[in-house]
């Protein structure tokens, strides 16, 4: 699929302020902040969205947070690459395609350059590789062949399922015990009563064709990929084994990064990734923001009441990636004022040097990510006089390379 086009990102080494600090962010399985330690390239994968509507403010928040991953890393020197999936095809899309009379196709696409719109304008980085499950289907077939031959996959009718406990790390990612994981499955796609599975937790692999719905030929017969061995398959292909992050909002912690672990894990002997990040829940209206739900603040809404991009990235970026908040109508208008007062700043002729700044930012976000933190710095900075001539620039530059925020 294609990618949306990429920000230019400034290199702070040109303008002679050195490489910032190795990154390190809070690890759900380890549940503790670790250094991230890749060697040159540091292999990122993002769960993508599924486009049947819009993307809200949660989704932007989440896309947020890897941003600002990768601009830590690329500011420390490393290289970045990042696959991000699209999962276009799925219960959810089929069902609101069914319900709106659209064809399935078309509103996935539609979606789709929808969010590839709202990231562009909110300058979120690119994957270099941006790839749908439809296209991905001879991957998965190849993925669960390797399973198959562990003997972890069996057929419930039809379909093909995946013996969850047939994975050591299988509970490694979420760390939850039994009842939590049986308790939560149900509610996130999963189907714990289904009559034929050998344990509850067992998860899809492979759905054979149903009346009306869409099914490839494949060496498994005619059907659709489940959910979790999609992103297994196109992580592990795209980025190998062992990448560096896997990422994602907390909704996806169990089951989908549990089960896609699992099953990446045992198809390779090698653990998926060396550690799995995950950003906080919106809500809005005091509900997580949801499409099911519908109490969504659409991304798109926002720009077309003219909101400034910029301004919107900065009203994400107040809050720290892994909080859970609620959003509310004010905080755009504070981020647009927040936005106006660092434009006058890096637009004054002198202020306070550039380097203690940088310094200050990049410590931040090494720090897990600490945007609140950096915002709190350039608002210090922009109320701050001082005689350094070059400052204003430099801390322009600064803001956009690590921040994303173009001033
Ligand atoms: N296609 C799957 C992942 S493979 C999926 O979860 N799609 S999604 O469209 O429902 O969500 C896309 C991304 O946005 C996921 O990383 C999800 O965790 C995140 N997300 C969804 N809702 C919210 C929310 N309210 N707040 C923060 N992040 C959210
Ligand atoms: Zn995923």
């Amino acid at each position: 699929m294609q990618s949306w086009s990429r920000p230019p990102v400034p290199r702070l080494v040109d303008s002679g302020f050195g490489r910032g600090p190795a990154v390190r962010v809070f690890d759900t399985a380890r549940g503790e902040v670790v250094a991230t330690e890749p060697e040159t390239t540091a292999r990122l994968y993002v769960c993508g969205i599924t486009p049947y509507d819009a993307t809200h403010l949660g989704h932007a928040n989440t896309y947020l947070a890897f941003d600002l991953l990768q601009r830590a890393w690329l500011d420390h020197g490393l290289d970045v690459h990042y696959t991000q999936n699209v999962t276009d095809v799925d219960d959810p899309l089929l069902e609101r395609a069914e319900a709106t009379g659209v064809d399935w196709v078309e509103l996935a696409e539609r979606e789709t350059q929808l969010f590839r719109d709202d990231m562009t304008a909110l300058r979120i980085l690119p994957p270099r590789d941006y790839v749908g499950a439809v296209e991905s289907i001879p991957l998965v077939v190849d993925l669960i062949g390797r399973l198959e031959s562990t003997g972890a996959v069996y057929r419930v009718d039809d379909d093909l399922y995946f013996e969850v406990r047939a994975a050591e790390s299988f509970g490694r990612v979420s760390g939850w015990d039994e009842a939590t994981m049986a308790e939560i499955f149900g509610e996130r796609g999963g189907d714990p009563q289904r009559p034929g599975k050998r344990d509850p937790l067992d998860c899809l692999l492979w759905q054979a064709e149903r009346p009306g719905e869409p099914a490839w030929d494949t060496a498994l017969g005619r059907g659709r990929p489940g959910w979790h061995i999609e992103c297994a398959a196109i992580a592990l292909h795209h980025l190998g084994t062992t990448f560096d992050v896997q990422g994602g909002g907390s909704d996806l912690v169990f089951p989908h990064h549990e089960m896609s672990a699992a099953e990446a894990e045992l198809a390779t002997g090698e653990p998926f990734a060396s550690a799995y990040v995950h950003a906080g829940m919106v809500g809005y209206a005091g509900e997580k923001m949801s499409k099911s739900k519908g109490n969504l603040v659409l991304v798109s809404r926002l720009r077309d009441e003219g909101h400034d991009p910029m301004a919107i990235r900065l009203a994400l970026l107040a809050h720290h990636y892994r909080e859970d908040w609620e959003w509310q109508a004010p905080q755009i208008g504070e981020a647009t004022e927040r936005l106006s007062r660092w434009r006058s700043g890096v637009q004054r002729p002198t202020a306070p040097a550039a380097g203690p700044l940088i310094d200050e930012l990049r410590a931040a976000l090494a720090a897990d990510l600490d945007a609140p933190r950096a915002l709190a710095a350039v608002d210090r900075w922009c109320s701050t006089d001082g005689d350094d001539e070059k400052a204003p620039e430099q801390v322009g530059l600064a803001v956009d390379a690590l921040l994303g925020v173009r001033l």
